[in-house]
Protein backbone atom coordinates (compact mmCIF):
# COMPACT_ATOMS: atom_id res chain seq x y z
CA UNK A 1 0.00 0.00 0.00
CA UNK A 2 1.44 3.14 -1.02
CA UNK A 3 1.73 5.79 1.77
CA UNK A 4 -1.34 8.29 0.16
CA UNK A 5 -3.54 5.23 -0.04
CA UNK A 6 -2.91 4.61 3.59
CA UNK A 7 -3.35 8.14 4.80
CA UNK A 8 -7.02 7.33 3.07
CA UNK A 9 -7.24 4.48 4.92
CA UNK A 10 -6.61 6.13 7.98
CA UNK A 11 -8.91 9.00 7.61
CA UNK A 12 -12.30 6.36 6.33
CA UNK A 13 -11.28 4.74 9.81
CA UNK A 14 -11.36 7.95 11.63
CA UNK A 15 -14.43 9.13 10.24
CA UNK A 16 -16.56 5.88 11.01
CA UNK A 17 -15.58 6.09 14.44
CA UNK A 18 -16.46 9.64 14.62
CA UNK A 19 -19.76 9.51 13.19
CA UNK A 20 -22.95 9.28 15.51
CA UNK A 21 -25.42 7.87 12.64
CA UNK A 22 -24.12 6.68 9.79
CA UNK A 23 -26.05 5.36 6.02
CA UNK A 24 -24.35 2.95 4.03
CA UNK A 25 -25.72 2.53 0.25
CA UNK A 26 -24.76 0.51 -2.12
CA UNK A 27 -25.86 0.09 -6.53
CA UNK A 28 -29.29 -0.31 -7.76
CA UNK A 29 -29.51 -4.00 -9.25
CA UNK A 30 -26.83 -5.27 -6.77
CA UNK A 31 -24.85 -7.92 -7.29
CA UNK A 32 -22.45 -10.17 -5.19
CA UNK A 33 -19.98 -7.17 -4.53
CA UNK A 34 -22.30 -4.58 -3.67
CA UNK A 35 -24.34 -6.55 -0.89
CA UNK A 36 -21.15 -8.35 0.21
CA UNK A 37 -19.47 -5.18 0.51
CA UNK A 38 -22.92 -3.38 2.18
CA UNK A 39 -23.50 -6.53 4.74
CA UNK A 40 -19.47 -6.77 5.54
CA UNK A 41 -19.96 -2.57 5.88
CA UNK A 42 -22.92 -3.15 8.67
CA UNK A 43 -20.52 -5.93 10.61
CA UNK A 44 -17.51 -3.50 10.51
CA UNK A 45 -19.86 -0.45 12.16
CA UNK A 46 -20.90 -2.67 14.61
CA UNK A 47 -17.82 -3.74 15.63
CA UNK A 48 -16.87 -0.32 15.81
CA UNK A 49 -19.58 -0.15 18.58
CA UNK A 50 -22.19 1.43 16.03
CA UNK A 51 -25.59 0.87 14.17
CA UNK A 52 -25.05 1.75 10.06
CA UNK A 53 -28.30 1.85 8.46
CA UNK A 54 -27.80 -0.10 5.25
CA UNK A 55 -30.24 1.28 2.29
CA UNK A 56 -30.33 -0.35 -1.36
CA UNK A 57 -33.37 0.31 -3.55
CA UNK A 58 -35.05 -3.00 -4.47
CA UNK A 59 -35.56 -5.33 -5.89
CA UNK A 60 -32.71 -7.27 -4.15
CA UNK A 61 -31.84 -10.77 -5.37
CA UNK A 62 -32.97 -13.57 -2.85
CA UNK A 63 -30.02 -15.85 -3.96
CA UNK A 64 -27.58 -13.59 -1.78
CA UNK A 65 -30.01 -13.87 1.61
CA UNK A 66 -27.20 -15.70 2.94
CA UNK A 67 -25.06 -12.57 3.19
CA UNK A 68 -25.04 -10.65 6.65
CA UNK A 69 -27.41 -7.69 7.26
CA UNK A 70 -29.49 -8.77 3.92
CA UNK A 71 -32.43 -9.19 6.09
CA UNK A 72 -31.71 -5.22 7.77
CA UNK A 73 -31.52 -3.61 4.41
CA UNK A 74 -34.07 -1.12 3.84
CA UNK A 75 -35.57 -0.76 0.16
CA UNK A 76 -37.42 1.81 -0.04
CA UNK A 77 -36.17 5.04 0.50
CA UNK A 78 -39.24 6.68 1.58
CA UNK A 79 -38.47 4.55 4.95
CA UNK A 80 -35.25 6.60 5.26
CA UNK A 81 -34.95 10.18 6.76
CA UNK A 82 -31.97 11.58 5.27
CA UNK A 83 -31.70 14.51 7.79
CA UNK A 84 -31.07 11.63 10.23
CA UNK A 85 -27.49 10.64 9.12
CA UNK A 86 -24.36 12.41 9.88
CA UNK A 87 -22.22 10.47 7.36
CA UNK A 88 -22.80 8.58 4.28
CA UNK A 89 -21.10 6.01 2.72
CA UNK A 90 -21.59 4.33 -0.83
CA UNK A 91 -19.94 1.24 -1.68
CA UNK A 92 -19.41 0.13 -5.29
CA UNK A 93 -21.61 2.45 -7.04
CA UNK A 94 -19.47 3.66 -10.00
CA UNK A 95 -21.48 6.44 -10.29
CA UNK A 96 -23.71 8.25 -7.54
CA UNK A 97 -26.65 7.87 -9.74
CA UNK A 98 -26.96 4.44 -9.22
CA UNK A 99 -27.20 5.09 -5.48
CA UNK A 100 -30.88 5.90 -6.16
CA UNK A 101 -30.19 8.93 -3.88
CA UNK A 102 -28.34 10.98 -6.10
CA UNK A 103 -30.06 14.42 -5.53
CA UNK A 104 -30.27 13.85 -1.24
CA UNK A 105 -26.86 13.27 -1.74
CA UNK A 106 -26.20 16.17 -3.39
CA UNK A 107 -28.44 18.36 -1.03
CA UNK A 108 -26.59 17.27 1.77
CA UNK A 109 -26.05 19.77 4.91
CA UNK A 110 -22.65 20.72 5.65
CA UNK A 111 -22.97 18.89 8.57
CA UNK A 112 -23.06 15.29 6.27
CA UNK A 113 -19.62 13.84 5.07
CA UNK A 114 -20.29 11.36 2.52
CA UNK A 115 -17.45 9.17 1.36
CA UNK A 116 -17.48 6.87 -1.41
CA UNK A 117 -15.44 3.35 -1.29
CA UNK A 118 -15.22 2.01 -4.98
CA UNK A 119 -13.25 -0.09 -7.24
CA UNK A 120 -15.11 1.40 -10.30
CA UNK A 121 -13.07 4.53 -12.14
CA UNK A 122 -14.45 8.31 -10.93
CA UNK A 123 -16.65 9.97 -13.22
CA UNK A 124 -18.00 12.44 -10.73
CA UNK A 125 -16.04 13.75 -7.96
CA UNK A 126 -19.10 14.12 -6.17
CA UNK A 127 -17.35 12.92 -2.59
CA UNK A 128 -16.03 14.61 0.21
CA UNK A 129 -13.36 11.40 1.05
CA UNK A 130 -12.84 8.77 -1.96
CA UNK A 131 -11.24 5.58 -1.12
CA UNK A 132 -11.21 4.67 -4.79
CA UNK A 133 -8.89 1.36 -6.15
CA UNK A 134 -9.31 0.81 -9.62
CA UNK A 135 -6.42 -1.80 -9.40
CA UNK A 136 -8.75 -3.95 -6.99
CA UNK A 137 -10.82 -6.57 -8.30
CA UNK A 138 -13.55 -6.03 -6.56
CA UNK A 139 -15.10 -3.27 -3.31
CA UNK A 140 -14.64 -5.70 -0.75
CA UNK A 141 -11.20 -6.31 -1.93
CA UNK A 142 -10.59 -2.65 -0.45
CA UNK A 143 -12.94 -3.18 2.91
CA UNK A 144 -10.52 -6.47 3.42
CA UNK A 145 -8.06 -3.66 3.51
CA UNK A 146 -9.86 -1.45 5.58
CA UNK A 147 -10.07 -3.89 8.10
CA UNK A 148 -6.90 -5.12 8.17
CA UNK A 149 -6.07 -0.65 8.29
CA UNK A 150 -8.30 -0.73 11.49
CA UNK A 151 -6.81 -3.43 13.12
CA UNK A 152 -10.29 -5.28 13.06
CA UNK A 153 -11.11 -8.93 13.68
CA UNK A 154 -13.16 -10.54 11.24
CA UNK A 155 -15.49 -12.68 12.32
CA UNK A 156 -16.37 -15.96 9.76
CA UNK A 157 -19.71 -14.41 8.51
CA UNK A 158 -17.54 -10.91 7.77
CA UNK A 159 -15.18 -13.17 5.61
CA UNK A 160 -17.68 -14.96 3.58
CA UNK A 161 -19.14 -11.72 3.07
CA UNK A 162 -15.76 -10.32 1.58
CA UNK A 163 -14.92 -13.50 -0.51
CA UNK A 164 -18.61 -12.89 -2.00
CA UNK A 165 -17.55 -9.60 -3.36
CA UNK A 166 -14.36 -11.21 -4.85
CA UNK A 167 -15.94 -14.12 -6.59
CA UNK A 168 -18.55 -12.68 -7.95
CA UNK A 169 -16.43 -9.87 -9.46
CA UNK A 170 -13.97 -12.05 -10.61
CA UNK A 171 -16.25 -15.07 -12.07
CA UNK A 172 -14.10 -17.22 -9.13
CA UNK A 173 -11.02 -15.17 -10.18
CA UNK A 174 -10.90 -15.63 -13.62
CA UNK A 175 -10.95 -12.41 -15.05
CA UNK A 176 -8.18 -10.60 -15.52
CA UNK A 177 -9.05 -7.99 -12.38
CA UNK A 178 -8.18 -11.15 -10.16
CA UNK A 179 -4.46 -10.13 -9.33
CA UNK A 180 -2.01 -11.44 -6.58
CA UNK A 181 -2.86 -8.59 -4.54
CA UNK A 182 -6.58 -10.16 -4.96
CA UNK A 183 -5.75 -14.24 -4.94
CA UNK A 184 -3.64 -12.90 -1.45
CA UNK A 185 -6.73 -10.95 -0.05
CA UNK A 186 -8.86 -14.29 -1.06
CA UNK A 187 -5.86 -16.96 1.06
CA UNK A 188 -6.13 -14.35 4.31
CA UNK A 189 -10.11 -14.18 3.95
CA UNK A 190 -9.72 -17.93 3.76
CA UNK A 191 -7.75 -18.30 6.84
CA UNK A 192 -10.34 -15.94 8.67
CA UNK A 193 -13.43 -18.48 8.29
CA UNK A 194 -14.66 -18.02 4.51
CA UNK A 195 -15.43 -20.95 3.08
CA UNK A 196 -15.17 -20.88 -0.82
CA UNK A 197 -16.93 -24.25 -1.52
CA UNK A 198 -20.32 -23.45 -0.12
CA UNK A 199 -20.08 -20.10 -1.63
CA UNK A 200 -19.80 -21.54 -4.62
CA UNK A 201 -22.38 -23.45 -4.32
CA UNK A 202 -24.43 -20.39 -2.89
CA UNK A 203 -23.50 -18.36 -6.05
CA UNK A 204 -23.65 -20.81 -8.29
CA UNK A 205 -26.36 -23.35 -7.99
CA UNK A 206 -29.09 -20.51 -8.58
CA UNK A 207 -30.64 -20.86 -11.83
CA UNK A 208 -34.29 -21.05 -11.63
CA UNK A 209 -36.28 -22.82 -13.75
CA UNK A 210 -37.67 -19.74 -16.05
CA UNK A 211 -34.02 -18.07 -15.74
CA UNK A 212 -32.80 -21.08 -17.39
CA UNK A 213 -35.54 -20.32 -19.81
CA UNK A 214 -34.40 -17.29 -20.32
CA UNK A 215 -30.83 -17.86 -21.05
CA UNK A 216 -32.34 -20.16 -23.87
CA UNK A 217 -34.52 -17.13 -25.40
CA UNK A 218 -31.44 -15.58 -25.06
CA UNK A 219 -28.86 -18.05 -27.21
CA UNK A 220 -31.86 -18.50 -29.63
CA UNK A 221 -31.44 -15.24 -30.92
CA UNK A 222 -27.88 -14.71 -30.41
CA UNK A 223 -26.76 -13.03 -33.57
CA UNK A 224 -23.37 -11.55 -34.94
CA UNK A 225 -22.61 -8.48 -36.24
CA UNK A 226 -19.06 -8.51 -38.54
CA UNK A 227 -19.03 -5.35 -38.84
CA UNK A 228 -18.50 -3.99 -35.38
CA UNK A 229 -17.40 -7.56 -33.98
CA UNK A 230 -20.43 -7.76 -31.83
CA UNK A 231 -22.51 -10.67 -30.86
CA UNK A 232 -25.66 -9.59 -29.88
CA UNK A 233 -29.24 -10.66 -28.51
CA UNK A 234 -32.19 -9.00 -27.64
CA UNK A 235 -34.85 -9.88 -24.34
CA UNK A 236 -38.21 -8.36 -24.23
CA UNK A 237 -40.34 -7.31 -21.68
CA UNK A 238 -42.78 -10.23 -22.12
CA UNK A 239 -39.59 -12.86 -22.22
CA UNK A 240 -38.52 -11.14 -18.74
CA UNK A 241 -41.98 -11.16 -16.52
CA UNK A 242 -42.36 -14.39 -18.02
CA UNK A 243 -39.46 -16.13 -16.85
CA UNK A 244 -39.37 -14.34 -13.64
CA UNK A 245 -35.70 -13.86 -13.91
CA UNK A 246 -34.15 -11.52 -12.24
CA UNK A 247 -31.20 -8.74 -13.17
CA UNK A 248 -28.90 -11.68 -12.07
CA UNK A 249 -30.01 -13.88 -14.09
CA UNK A 250 -29.35 -11.17 -16.78
CA UNK A 251 -25.70 -10.74 -15.96
CA UNK A 252 -25.23 -14.43 -16.01
CA UNK A 253 -26.42 -14.38 -19.52
CA UNK A 254 -24.29 -10.98 -20.59
CA UNK A 255 -21.09 -13.29 -18.80
CA UNK A 256 -21.87 -16.26 -20.52
CA UNK A 257 -22.19 -14.82 -24.11
CA UNK A 258 -19.22 -13.26 -23.84
CA UNK A 259 -17.35 -16.59 -24.02
CA UNK A 260 -18.34 -16.55 -27.68
CA UNK A 261 -15.45 -16.84 -30.14
CA UNK A 262 -16.10 -15.67 -33.08
CA UNK A 263 -16.30 -11.78 -31.41
CA UNK A 264 -14.66 -9.50 -29.45
CA UNK A 265 -17.85 -7.85 -27.99
CA UNK A 266 -21.20 -9.22 -26.31
CA UNK A 267 -24.10 -7.01 -26.26
CA UNK A 268 -27.54 -8.06 -24.40
CA UNK A 269 -30.05 -5.43 -24.90
CA UNK A 270 -33.17 -5.71 -23.19
CA UNK A 271 -36.81 -3.54 -22.78
CA UNK A 272 -37.44 -3.09 -19.53
CA UNK A 273 -39.81 0.09 -17.78
CA UNK A 274 -39.86 1.90 -21.26
CA UNK A 275 -36.33 1.98 -21.25
CA UNK A 276 -33.73 -0.37 -23.15
CA UNK A 277 -31.08 -1.87 -21.27
CA UNK A 278 -27.58 -2.95 -22.59
CA UNK A 279 -25.18 -4.83 -20.82
CA UNK A 280 -22.07 -4.68 -22.84
CA UNK A 281 -18.99 -7.44 -22.05
CA UNK A 282 -15.32 -8.11 -23.64
CA UNK A 283 -12.40 -9.94 -22.97
CA UNK A 284 -10.03 -7.71 -25.18
CA UNK A 285 -7.59 -5.50 -23.26
CA UNK A 286 -7.37 -3.28 -26.64
CA UNK A 287 -11.10 -2.41 -25.76
CA UNK A 288 -12.60 -0.03 -23.59
CA UNK A 289 -15.96 -0.61 -23.28
CA UNK A 290 -16.36 2.39 -20.19
CA UNK A 291 -16.01 4.60 -22.48
CA UNK A 292 -18.38 3.31 -25.17
CA UNK A 293 -21.11 3.00 -21.96
CA UNK A 294 -20.64 6.46 -20.92
CA UNK A 295 -20.62 7.50 -24.52
CA UNK A 296 -24.47 6.40 -24.26
CA UNK A 297 -24.62 8.02 -20.62
CA UNK A 298 -23.99 4.56 -19.03
CA UNK A 299 -20.71 3.75 -17.28
CA UNK A 300 -18.52 0.26 -15.72
CA UNK A 301 -15.46 -1.61 -16.27
CA UNK A 302 -13.48 -1.74 -18.99
CA UNK A 303 -14.58 -5.11 -19.39
CA UNK A 304 -18.22 -5.05 -18.72
CA UNK A 305 -20.41 -2.04 -18.64
CA UNK A 306 -23.92 -0.85 -19.01
CA UNK A 307 -26.46 1.80 -20.44
CA UNK A 308 -30.08 2.95 -20.55
CA UNK A 309 -31.57 5.03 -22.70
CA UNK A 310 -35.32 5.90 -23.24
CA UNK A 311 -37.11 3.70 -25.93
CA UNK A 312 -37.70 0.50 -26.85
CA UNK A 313 -36.91 -2.62 -28.73
CA UNK A 314 -38.74 -3.71 -32.03
CA UNK A 315 -38.16 -6.57 -33.96
CA UNK A 316 -39.64 -6.62 -38.27
CA UNK A 317 -38.61 -9.43 -40.16
CA UNK A 318 -36.24 -11.09 -37.63
CA UNK A 319 -34.54 -7.98 -37.70
CA UNK A 320 -34.44 -5.89 -34.29
CA UNK A 321 -33.80 -2.15 -34.00
CA UNK A 322 -34.21 0.26 -31.37
CA UNK A 323 -36.80 3.06 -31.87
CA UNK A 324 -35.81 5.73 -29.74
CA UNK A 325 -38.08 8.25 -27.48
MN1 LIG B 1 -17.88 -4.41 -7.72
Amino acid sequence: MSDSTAVIYQQVIDRLKAAERVLAVTHINPDGDALGSLGFFGELLASFGKVATLYCAGPLPKSLEFLPGFSNIITDKNSLSMADFDLIVSLDCGSVSRTNLAKEIANRSKQQFFIEIDHHPSLEGASDLELRLTEAASTTEILFRLAAAADLKVSPTMAQALLTGIITDTANFIHPTATPDTLAAASSILSQGANLSRLSDQTMRTKTLGSLKLWGIALSRLQLNPRYNLAFTVLNEDDLKNSGADYDSIQGIAGFISSIKEAAVSLILRNENGMVWGSLRTSRDDIDLNRLARALGGGGHRRASGFNLPGRLVCENGHWSVEYK
